[in-house]
Order: C-alpha cells, then sequence, then structure tokens
C-alpha cells in the first residue's frame, strides 16, 4: 500500500530510496543478470519473493518512521500538479480493417519459415519471420473452411506519438478530443511522456486499441513485435517476448496466444481467428436460425452455423508471455474486441425482430459507437520521474495508486441525456474493483465478461470485478439536466493484494477518507446535452438464454484446487522456468507450479465437463479464468442458490472468494489443441499459478498428447511433455504415441 504524501519527509525519503535501491535489483533480475536462486542465497531475497529489508532495499516493510495507519508503504506517485477530471477521456482507438491483399507476405495455414537475419543480440544467425511454431500442428484448424475476410496489423513497440488516433466518433462524443492533434503517450498533460522502453502498446501509441469484427468475419491478425531486440531495454520491467491471447476467443489453441507459444523482436505471428459460434459442428448446422447471425451490412441478418445461445459480445487481448503476463500487459500490451452479431448488433435503430437494440448508435449498419463505450479501468504508479513503476518482487500482486480509465488519469466523459452502454474492463493487474454511482443510482448490468445475461440486472453497487472480468452496463443519463455531473466511485478498498480488505459506504468513498488511493471517484460524467435525435435503444426482459445443458452428459468431473504450495516437479529449464509460491493442485494431487511442458487435463474433443475451482487459501481471492470455452456456474460453495443474478448467464473468469468455490460446466468443441487454466491476478499467474489443459481428439488429426514448443530466434523446436498427471486423460488407457 502507498504512503499519503502527508507522512512525515524523512519516511517519504526513505521509501523513495528503497524504491531506488530495488529497482536497480528489479532492473539486474529482469535482464537475467541475476537469478531468483542468486538472491535467495545472497539473503536479500526469501524463496516466498518478499525482498528482506536489509539496508532499507524493501519499502513494504515498517520502517523506522513507521506510520501506524498504514504498515507498508512505497513513495506516492508525482501526479505533477494534475487534478482530477481535468482532462477528457479518450475513446479507444480503432484498429484499422484492412484487405487480405495488404499483408505481405500473404497469410499461410502453416507458419511462414521464411528466413531472416537474426539480431545479433539475440545471438545472431537465422530464423523464422514467423515465429508460430512450424508443422500441421501448428497450422490454422480449419483455414479453408474459415477462410481470413478480413486483415488487422498491429506492431508491438516502444512509445511514440499517435498521429492517426481514429475513435470511431465525432469530435462531440469524444468529448471535444480534436483527433487530428497528436496524442501524446502520457496519462494527463501534466505528466510527461512515457518513453519507449517503458511504455509497450500495440502500435506503441495510446489511447489503447479497439478492434470490431462480426460472426462469420474471420479474421487474420498479424502480429508484429518490434519491441528491443536487446533484453536490457525494458526500462527495468517487462519482457521482448510475447503472445497474444485473445481472451476467450473461441478458436483453435495455435490461434489463442498459448504461452509457450511466444515469439521474438523482429518476428511476427499470424492469429486465425475465425469467430464462430460455439456449436458450429453440431448445433444449427445448415445456418437456418436468424438469431445465429451477424449484420449483413444492410439492415439485414447474414446467417451462421452455432448456437445463439453462445453469442459473445465484449472481449479483450493482451500478452500471455509466460512469467512475464503481469508486467507486459501493465506496460500497455492491451486492447480490446467488440463481437457483433445478429443479436447485439450495435445498431439501435433497426427493428427485425431479432436485434436487441441495445445501446449505441443508428448511422451505420452495425458497430455504432456514440454510445456504445469501451472502459479500460487500471491502477497504475510511477516512479519521480513520472515514468510507469512495478515491482516484481511482490509475488501477492501488484498494486497502484492512481485510477486510469483508458490509460488516463482520472478523466471526464462528455454524455447526452439518454441511454448509454459502457463495456467496463478491469485490467489491473491485481486490484479488485467495485463501482457506484455517486448518487447511489441505479445502473442496469447487462452483460459479464462478454456475453449479454438471460435477463438484466438493475443495481446501485455492481459486485467485486476481479483482472480482466468485464460487466458491460447501461446507464440512463436522461434522469439528469444539462449542467449535471455524476461520478463512477470505485468503493473497495485493497491494504495489500491478497484481495479486498472491505467495501466502504459510499459516504466514506466519498469523503476520501480511505487510507487507499484508489478509493474513491475516478470518472466524471459531465451531461452536457440533449440527444440530437431521439434514444431508440432499449434494455429487453429478455436478453439470451442460457444453453440447454439437460441432454448433455457429463463426460467426466474434475477438482482444481488453488493455493499457495505450489511445488515444482519439472526441471526443464524452458517450460519450469517459474518457481511459485502459487500453485493448483489437479485431482487431489499435490499443489504444482506452472510448466507448460505438463498436460493437467485433457479432456475428450467434443465432450462436456463439470469442472469444481476451490480456494485453498484462507483471506486470499483468486479469479481463475478456464480458455477457449465459456461455461456456465452451476454451483457456488456447492449451491446453485449462491449465484448471484449477474452470474446466471456465462461466464470466462470465476472469482473463487477467500475459501469458495465455484462449480462450471463447460464443453469442447469446434477446435483443438493446448490451452491454459490460471489465475488472473497476473502476478499470481507468473508465479506460477497457471496449467496446461488439451484436447483429446482420440489422435487425429493432433498428436496425443501434443509436442510442447519451446521457442527460440532461430526457429521452434519440440520436446514431449515433461509429464502427463494421471488422470489428465479420460479413461484408464493413456497414449503417448
Ligand atoms: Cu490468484
Amino acid at each position: 500500500m502507498y504512503l499519503k504524501w502527508t507522512a512525515p519527509k524523512n519516511r517519504l525519503r526513505e521509501a523513495e530510496n528503497a524504491r531506488h535501491e530495488r529497482a536497480e535489483i528489479v532492473r539486474a533480475l529482469s535482464h537475467g543478470q541475476v537469478s531468483r536462486r542468486d538472491l535467495i542465497k545472497c539473503g536479500l531475497f526469501t524463496a516466498a519473493g518478499l525482498l528482506l529489508p536489509i539496508r532499507g532495499l524493501n519499502p513494504f516493510v515498517r520502517s523506522a518512521y513507521a506510520d501506524s495507519q498504514i504498515p507498508t508503504g512505497a513513495p506516492p506517485s508525482p501526479l505533477f500538479g494534475a487534478k482530477p477530471f481535468t482532462q477528457p477521456m479518450p475513446r479507444f482507438d480503432l484498429l484499422p480493417r484492412n484487405s487480405l491483399a495488404t499483408l505481405n507476405p500473404a497469410p499461410q495455414a502453416e507458419s511462414n519459415q521464411t528466413l531472416q537475419a537474426v539480431d545479433p543480440a539475440l545471438g545472431g544467425g537465422d530464423g523464422p519471420i514467423e515465429g508460430r511454431p512450424p508443422g500441421p500442428v501448428w497450422a490454422h484448424q480449419r483455414f479453408d473452411l474459415f477462410p481470413p475476410r478480413v486483415a488487422v496489423e498491429v506492431t508491438k513497440e516502444g512509445a511514440r506519438i499517435n498521429t492517426q488516433y481514429n475513435p470511431g466518433v465525432f469530435s462531440r462524443l469524444n468529448s471535444g478530443i480534436d483527433p487530428t492533434q497528436p496524442f501524446h503517450p502520457n496519462f494527463h498533460p501534466n505528466f510527461p511522456d512515457q518513453g519507449p522502453q517503458t511504455l509497450w502498446t500495440n502500435n506503441g501509441t495510446l489511447p489503447p486499441k479497439l478492434l470490431q469484427v462480426r460472426y462469420g468475419e474471420p479474421i487474420l491478425f498479424r502480429d508484429h513485435n518490434r519491441l528491443p531486440a536487446d533484453v536490457s531495454l525494458n526500462g527495468g520491467f517487462g519482457r521482448h517476448t510475447t503472445t497474444t491471447h485473445e481472451h476467450n476467443g473461441h478458436h483453435g489453441a495455435e490461434n489463442d496466444g498459448f504461452t509457450g507459444a511466444y515469439f521474438f523482436p523482429n518476428q511476427f505471428y499470424d492469429y486465425h481467428w475465425p469467430i464462430v459460434l460455439a456449436g458450429h459442428d453440431t448445433i444449427n448446422v445448415d445456418a437456418t436460425d436468424r438469431r445465429a447471425g451477424s449484420p449483413d451490412g444492410s439492415g439485414g441478418i447474414t446467417m451462421v452455423p452455432g448456437d445463439w445461445h453462445e453469442t459473445m459480445s465484449s472481449h479483450w487481448f493482451h500478452d500471455h508471455m509466460f512469467g512475464f503476463t503481469s508486467q507486459n500487459v501493465y506496460k500497455g500490451m492491451v486492447a480490446m474486441l467488440n463481437i457483433y452479431s445478429a443479436l447485439d448488433r450495435g445498431n439501435e435503430g433497426i427493428n427485425e425482430g431479432v436485434n436487441l437494440r441495445l445501446p449505441s448508435g443508428t448511422t451505420n449498419d452495425f458497430g455504432n459507437l456514440d454510445y456504445d463505450v469501451n472502459l479500460l479501468v487500471e491502477d497504475k504508479a510511477f516512479d519521480r520521474d513520472g515514468q510507469l513503476f512495478f515491482d516484481i518482487f511482490s509475488f501477492d500482486g501488484f498494486l497502484g495508486d492512481v485510477m486510469s480509465v483508458n490509460l488516463a488519469f482520472k478523466p471526464f466523459f462528455e454524455v447526452e441525456r439518454r441511454k448509454y452502454r459502457f463495456r467496463i474492463l478491469n485490467g489491473s493487474p491485481s486490484r479488485f474493483l467495485q463501482f457506484q454511482l455517486s448518487d447511489n443510482s441505479p445502473m442496469i448490468q447487462i452483460a459479464n465478461d462478454g456475453n449479454l445475461l438471460p435477463n438484466p440486472v438493475p443495481l446501485t453497487r455492481l459486485d467485486l470485478m476481479a483482472t480482466a472480468e468485464r460487466y458491460d452496463i447501461v446507464i440512463d443519463f436522461s434522469r439528469y439536466n444539462v449542467g449535471d455531473k455524476i461520478w463512477m466511485v470505485n468503493v473497495v478498498e485493497h491494504e495489500d493484494p491478497r484481495g479486498p480488505k472491505r467495501t466502504v459506504s459510499l459516504a466514506e468513498a466519498l469523503a476520501g477518507l480511505s487510507s487507499d488511493p484508489c478509493v474513491g471517484t475516478f470518472l466524471e460524467f459531465r451531461i452536457v446535452r440533449d440527444p440530437p435525435q431521439p434514444d431508440q435503444s432499449q434494455v429487453p426482459a429478455v436478453m439470451i438464454p442460457n444453453p440447454d445443458l439437460s441432454t448433455i452428459p457429463v463426460a467426466r468431473m474434475r477438482t482444481f484446487v488453488f493455493g499457495d504450495q505450489g511445488r515444482q516437479t519439472a526441471d526443464d529449464p524452458f517450460t519450469s522456468a517459474l518457481h511459485g509460491p502459487w500453485g493448483i493442485g489437479t485431482d487431489d494431487g499435490d499443489q504444482l507450479t506452472a510448466s507448460f511442458g505438463r498436460v493437467s487435463a485433457a479432456p475428450s474433443f467434443g465432450t462436456r465437463e463439470i469442472w469444481t475451482l476451490r480456494n485453498d487459501g484462507g483471506d486470499w481471492d483468486h479469479p481463475i479464468h478456464i480458455h477457449f470455452e465459456e461455461g456456465r456456474i452451476l454451483a457456488r460453495n456447492g449451491s446453485a442458490s449462491n449465484v448471484p443474478a449477474w452470474e446466471q448467464g456465462r461466464k470466462d473468469v470465476y472469482r473463487l472468494h477467500p475459501d469458495g468455490s465455484v462449480t462450471v460446466s463447460l464443453q469442447f468443441r469446434d477446435f483443438g489443441g493446448m490451452f491454459m487454466e490460471h489465475c488472473h491476478n497476473t502476478v499470481h499467474e507468473d508465479n506460477a499459478m497457471l496449467l496446461r489443459w488439451e484436447l483429446d481428439d482420440g489422435g487425429a488429426p493432433f498428436l496425443r498428447p501434443l509436442p510442447t514448443p519451446i521457442p527460440t530466434p532461430r526457429g521452434v523446436t519440440f520436446f514431449s511433455p515433461d509429464e502427463i498427471l494421471p488422470t489428465a486423460y479420460t479413461g484408464s488407457g493413456r497414449s503417448t504415441s
């Protein structure tokens, strides 16, 4: 937790010195000059990760000048005189959708292994231009069936000024921001620009990027790595290798951003995102149900196969680098992805009996953003120079002391007197958030984790929101007068990253009495005018009912226990480089720390399973993300009646609660390969609460089990899995072909 500016000056100085010395060691660790083991040997480090309070190295322990209110502390982030609500909130920056012909070289099913010279900083020699693992196992699945129709290219690179900002709406709907003006990589005009080593984003620019896609329109996402070839040019944290996960895409594993399928500077990786409805092969296969559809561009519907009950809306994509996800996402490798469908069209005016007509706009056939606003909420911290600060030594998690929305420090947003949809994403490394409006008026939750709920849920206070969770809400500003202001308030207080300490009352939060600087108002809504057109949007009483599971047999039950007793059983230096303390126990086995060479579960293709996720920690919370198929929560702590209304739809992140359990129904359909399950407190994930599971298709077209990719700048090699847990494969037989 953070010291207040009112803390004694000598205590602040001491903390700043401690942070500085610590940063030196962090740098050495992040450059690979020292290992964790070295630091433990030197007595500077404990196995649990905490830097010991020697020579003032740890700003997080009680000092000689102990502040009785806040027992641990780093110095507060400097704000350079910036006051809250003095800058407009930028809308996301739209990624261009190009024709396939713009891609050079043309995309192909198998990884493009054309050789190029490798930078001497990466060891020189020759290596492939594409970092995707080679060969048929990592070829795009069903590439002929789902040929890409839209090309999207981004480069991961260091911070630079944006001269091509496209918010997708007129300036009056973007709080007056003139997009033709250069957009600086800073968090407020008073703040210094972030340096190219500190901030790494899609295209190197701010605001964060938004990609708009629709069902039945496969995307080829070419991701270029132009991060520094020299691993030490990272501003003290972050790793120059990356892999991109489209969270929670229903795509083949070669396009899922597998944590061990990362690629190097000067390489690219082609991700093929088919954007199909789950159940493509088994439900509505002849595409005759208009509810399973996509906007056709002219007011009608293009019908697609699959189950319309599986329609998804609000995704995000982010780095998933093994051991470095928290740092890389915090550095800015984060974007959002809106999926449009017949049901959720992004046009509130079209009334053909299927469109739910949620707040959006009417100008374009689909994907209007006028009244449909993405909100990325993150806590950040800054060093004395105003550069992003991250502490890679705290294995519990990382908390910032500055709230940002769309990577802007506490902005304002101008709205009209009508309904708006907000797609809120918690992108913090570890922080839980919980929102309320300053006048205690209602919001309507319509979606959870990108899945529209069966029925809307009016709430004055949203549920806790963990990292990676998305809540879509509707706020009706017609109840206010022009000139009014209201604020979004965070009411959950952290003392450390273990989980929320407590939820404060609205009055307490507004009074600014919390010792947690992220409690209180963080986004100001300014009601500036009446809408020029009548609000045609609605929030229907029925949105997307759940898929019917009653006739689908349960092939298998599995149990996963999440705790801090992680043990490493693999010794491969690539796949098991992480050392805990966090681990996952599978089916009553020991808690194991991550090795992406270990297969922990292998459900059979085409089946349904029930997984119970249990929290082993007394006062911890863990938000668990299962890749590939969204699930339905059947029970919390063993009882269906514990599942609140806003979790009655489908989800992909499951908060376990302290000592709690969540029982989830999942199906495994349409694509195969190796996927992950992990804590989305990204610091827990990196240290090393993550496992690999893969689909067992019985042998074809995949191998069983799949070979583990080991990326190098000179190409990817493969090894047999280090370990296969005894209960991984269905039944007693186990093939190791
Ligand atoms: Cu966790």
